[in-house]
């Protein structure tokens, strides 16, 4: 049984957002092509308090860019985003969701950030996402959305250290790049821990029938 896991794909994270990933906007029509090809799909929000540790603006005298140290974890600061229940939060208008079987959201402790899709805050505490999965039975998932170098490769890196068969929809993705070569690092670490790493189009006969070709 596979599964399509779409990441992130905030309004926050796309161009005119607070935290804008160069070209997001363009994972949404890789996202929405590929909804008829999955029976089972869910989708993962970050979904911060309004203090959040992550944010620049909970730390004062530190601005957007630095990294600081959080209870012993590096910690790079951001720019004030997908604070729950703001306009920044919610699903890029544009996204297919009409078929999403559940959302789950991460990042809602205030003291810890989490870039996994699932696990919230230190990975003890789980999301759900992973025994959603197992429940009905997942073997294989499929992971797009944003951002390539953070929240879409430490859900891949978990979806394989959790056993499931990961693939990542390449083109589907767009990565924040704060050092140049930031996202191309992030799918090379990806491929050689064992994530497949294919295109939408490699993955679009499936709803024809075919099977997905590795690349
Ligand atoms: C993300 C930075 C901060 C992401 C989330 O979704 O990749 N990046 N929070
Ligand atoms: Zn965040």
């Amino acid at each position: 049984m596979d599964a399509l896991i779409f990441v992130d794909i905030q309004s926050d994270f796309v161009p005119g957002g607070a935290l804008p990933v160069p070209h997001g906007r363009e994972v949404v029509a890789v996202a929405n092509r590929l909804v008829p090809a999955f029976d089972l799909i869910v989708a993962t929000q970050d979904w911060h308090g309004p203090q959040h540790a992550s944010f620049a603006s909970a730390h004062p005298g530190k601005s957007v860019g630095e990294c600081i140290d959080l209870h012993g974890v590096p910690q790079v600061l951001w720019p004030d985003h997908c604070v729950r229940g703001t306009a920044g939060a919610a699903f890029v208008a544009e996204l297919d969701t009409a078929r999403l079987a559940r959302v789950f959201r991460k990042g809602t402790d205030d003291d810890v950030d989490s870039y996994s899709g699932f696990f919230d805050g230190d990975r003890r505490h789980s999301t759900g996402l992973a025994e959603f999965l197992r429940e009905r039975g997942v073997s294989d998932v499929y992971v797009l959305g944003l951002a390539t170098d953070y929240c879409v490769k430490a859900t891949a890196l978990d979806a394989i250290d959790l056993g499931f068969t990961t693939y990542l929809v390449v083109d589907g993705c767009r990565g924040v790049d704060i050092m140049p070569g930031d996202t191309r690092r992030a799918v090379e670490e990806m491929a050689a821990r064992g994530v497949c790493v294919f295109t939408s189009t490699d993955l679009l006969p499936r709803a024809a029938g075919a099977t997905a070709r590795r690349i």
